[in-house]
């Protein structure tokens, strides 16, 4: 929960007239958040796409308030309204949710291009306020363009969509309503046990309509984000399990980055000896070459995360959803009286895995715990355990990140990729990914330097996301060189926000990395027993009727150069490496397109991933494959003991 303070003394009397959008504007540019006292404007702007619906109600109200004071809400035009969303969250994910952006649309299209967005960010837990405009609230001219008309339903637009993906929902059906549904909004975006995408849908005609609004709406409003403390008894139990335990380790996630959990964390972690592995999410929490950091942890993990996972006695979860990709579909955790203690802000993940739950704010449970288990640590042998497992992983990203053997002329593989960024980047450079290959490879091999440098959007694993997440980090912290790592089929599903990058000269290096279609579910797929089919970007043969002719003559430099971006083609390893350096003295944006291997894979996590494989088929290879998928299977496990002492 959080709670509000109003300056009083901008608090007048009597009401102004404005329309509902001059209003909703007006208000959003009042809204300000606190935490351990740093307060802070909550909405750095907003992004739009004009059409009807929007146009002449908040780009009307955008307009005027630009024209009267450009801080109070910079508007930002964006290519695509899926990609506001992307800009929006990854902006808010670099701030560690005290900040975010409003998001406005037309109706219809434009609307429900936002709804993957909706849904990333209230899978990821991260603040995006949506506002589609909706069809005519007087039905006037109904049915108009682009309205669903649903033949047993009045009241239903294309924006009940927005219902399941969004934490709060409001439609504004009369100006009157407005209060309930910005104040509804905000208490939810600012509360990190709830946050996610809001969604305020205003109809076209509502949008334009004016009001007499009570002048003490829009007084500069301050909303302070609590750290919700544990309880005693609760951490009383979780003590008494974790002072239990022989081989505990912990499982860091994205909340102990957002709560800025770190370097207590690292106090815990050093008092305690106690290993951390990390969540996609949690990747940061500490450095990669801290004594206790075990890295990635789970399917895309690493080795040595992994086999202290493997005999873990107690699980400490502390601001993870355990993902599946985190426990390794609930394989990851094996010893067989394994037990969880989990602190999170938010009930729903606090209860997960039969933990024993803290329902606490990350920092604030992290250091209570610190001085309720002092004079505790874990054995020594088992220290030494960890620390020669890390260095035994250690060296395997060394070989891999290498230049492997040759004359230099071969395409580099894709470890070699991240390699190269790796150590030409500085250490407060931020890496962006999504979806791919890429982000699995960079879970187990980025080498995280900072807390904030590693930022792969894995709660929706979103193809599209990586370039106009990128450009929302780069727009939070300009300080930053962001590096953008994205995959051929990944750019093709959304690069247009590169134009928006030139608009707003905005800089970030996208590292487009070329291997003909989909490496990551062509791996999947050949596992599985599915052969690679349709993975991969070739022509439809004459010959064979299937997709197994000519690579595809697409030219993705030349594409990304359309946009008025520089661009440099590289296909050695030397190439790319001098492409790196000059991207990073450049002061704008750079395309590095890059010819990669893509049958040379990642070191293995020796972990598991549940995708199920076809029960019965007439291919041999889907059959072995399922056997195998048969005999991971058997080791799945519930979690549905009691963790209590
Ligand atoms: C919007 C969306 N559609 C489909 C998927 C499923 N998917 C995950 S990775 C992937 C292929 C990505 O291809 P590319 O960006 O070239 O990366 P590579 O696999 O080659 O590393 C697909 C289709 C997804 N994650 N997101
Ligand atoms: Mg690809």
């Amino acid at each position: 929960m959080t709670g509000t303070t109003q300056d009083r003394a901008t608090v007048g009397e009597g009401t102004v007239r404005l329309t509902v959008s001059q209003a909703t504007v007006r208000f959003l540019a009042a809204q300000f958040v606190e935490r351990d006292g740093e307060r802070a404007r909550f909405f750095a702007g907003c992004l739009g796409i004009f059409g009807h619906g929007n146009v002449a109600g908040l780009g009307q109200a955008l307009l005027q308030a630009e024209l009267e004071d450009p801080e109070a809400l910079p508007y930002v035009l964006g290519r695509n309204e899926q990609a506001m969303v992307h800009t929006a969250v990854a902006y808010a994910r670099a701030k560690d949710r005290l900040q975010t952006w409003a998001v406005s649309t037309s109706v219809g299209p434009g609307a429900t291009n936002l709804l993957t967005g909706a849904a990333l960010a209230t899978i990821n837990r991260l603040p995006v306020l949506l506002l589609p405009a909706d069809t005519f609230a007087t039905r006037g001219p109904a049915p108009v363009l682009q309205e669903l008309e649903r033949p047993d339903s009045g009241d239903v637009t294309v924006n009940d969509a927005f219902k399941p993906l969004s934490r709060f929902f409001d439609r504004v059906w009369r100006p009157e309503q407005l209060p309930s549904a910005l104040l509804g909004a905000m208490r939810v975006l600012t509360d990190p046990a709830e946050t996610g995408a809001v969604t305020v849908a205003i109809p076209q005609d509502v949008q334009a309509e004016a009001h007499d609004w009570p002048v003490e709406f829009f007084a500069p409003r301050t909303w302070h984000v609590g750290r919700p403390l544990p309880q005693p008894d609760a951490l009383a139990r979780a003590v008494d399990v974790i002072r239990s335990a022989r081989r505990p380790v912990i499982v860091a996630g994205g909340g102990v980055i957002y709560s800025r959990a770190t370097e207590a964390l690292r106090v815990l972690a050093e008092t305690t000896g106690i290993p951390v592995g990390q969540s996609q999410a949690g990747k940061g929490a500490l450095p990669f070459d801290h004594p206790q950091s075990l890295g990635a942890i789970g399917s895309t993990g690493t080795t040595a995360a992994n086999a202290v996972a493997r005999t873990a006695d107690v699980v400490i979860g502390i601001g993870t959803r355990y993902q599946d990709f985190t426990t390794a579909s609930n394989t990851a955790f094996a010893a067989p009286g394994v037990r969880f203690v989990n602190i999170n802000v938010a009930g729903l993940d606090a209860v997960k895995r039969s933990g024993v739950c803290v329902v606490a704010d990350a920092r604030e449970a992290v250091a209570a715990l610190t001085v309720a288990l002092q004079g505790h640590a874990v054995e020594e042998s088992y220290g030494a355990e960890v620390q020669q497992r890390n260095a035994e992983w250690h060296a395997t990203v060394a070989a891999v990140y290498d230049r492997q053997v040759g004359d230099g002329s071969a395409p580099p593989t894709q470890n070699e990729v991240i390699g190269a960024v790796n150590e030409l980047s500085d250490p407060r450079d931020v890496v962006v990914c999504a979806a791919g290959s890429m982000p699995g490879d960079l879970h187990k091999m980025w080498q995280t330097r900072d807390r904030k440098g590693y930022h792969v959007e894995y709660g929706y694993s979103c193809m599209g996301y990586e370039v106009a997440g990128g450009i929302g980090v780069a727009m939070a912290e300009p300080d930053r060189d962001v590096f953008v790592l994205v995959g051929d089929g990944s750019y093709l599903m959304m690069a247009t926000e590169l134009v928006t990058a030139v608009q707003e000269g905005i800089k970030v290096i996208v590292v487009l990395v070329q291997n003909h279609g989909f490496a990551s579910i062509g791996a999947l797929s050949e596992e599985l027993g599915s052969q690679r089919f349709g993975t991969r970007y070739r022509a439809r043969s004459a010959v064979t009727g299937r997709l197994d002719g000519e690579l595809l003559p697409v030219d993705l430099a030349a594409n990304a150069e359309s946009f008025g971006i520089p661009v440099v083609r590289t296909t050695t390893r030397d190439e790319l490496e001098s492409a790196i350096l000059d991207a990073k003295k450049s002061s704008t944006a750079t395309v590095i397109h890059v010819e990669t291997d893509p049958f040379v894979g990642a070191p293995s996590s020796e972990s598991w991933w549940d995708v199920p494989v076809s029960e019965v088929s007439t291919l041999a290879s889907t059959q072995r494959a399922r056997a195998t998928y048969e005999h991971h299977k058997a080791t799945q496990r519930p979690y549905l003991a009691p963790s209590e002492s």
